[in-house]
């Protein structure tokens, strides 16, 4: 599994640096943002290093499928009923602050922080 020991997520992702988990298997986990937009604010991130959502590839379709599909399941366990928001940001342009693929699942009564 790619690994690079100078990621923030990849070291949460090794247990280095603690994070608030809802979900993990083998390929994923999920934490609370430290920095939440919305009441309820997750990052779904892949345990392997992959920069940006342009860093992907066919080899990720799966992964990325997986991401996407996860959203619907921690929101319903998170107690989120009325409706979420997923968002990837990649690159300069794009707003990405940390450089390890993360989606963002946010949801809870408006009006949020941000966004
Ligand atoms: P982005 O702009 O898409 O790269 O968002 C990065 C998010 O990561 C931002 O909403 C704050 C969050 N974040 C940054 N550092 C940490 C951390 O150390 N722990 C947790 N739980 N979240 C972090």
């Amino acid at each position: 599994m790619k690994h690079d020991p100078n990621c923030l997520f990849c070291k949460i992702a090794a247990g280095q640096i603690p994070a608030k988990k809802v979900y993990e298997d083998e390929e994923l986990l999920v934490f609370h943002d430290i920095n939440p937009w919305a009441p309820v604010h997750v990052l779904v991130i892949p345990k392997q290093h992959v920069a940006t959502l342009a860093d992907t590839g066919p080899e990720h379709e799966a992964l990325l499928g997986r991401m996407l599909a996860l959203a619907p399941r921690l929101m319903r366990d998170l107690g989120v009923t009325n409706g979420f928001r997923v968002v990837v940001n990649n690159g300069p342009d794009g707003g990405q602050e940390v450089y390890h693929l993360h989606m963002h699942v946010m949801g809870g009564p408006r009006p949020w922080a941000k966004g």
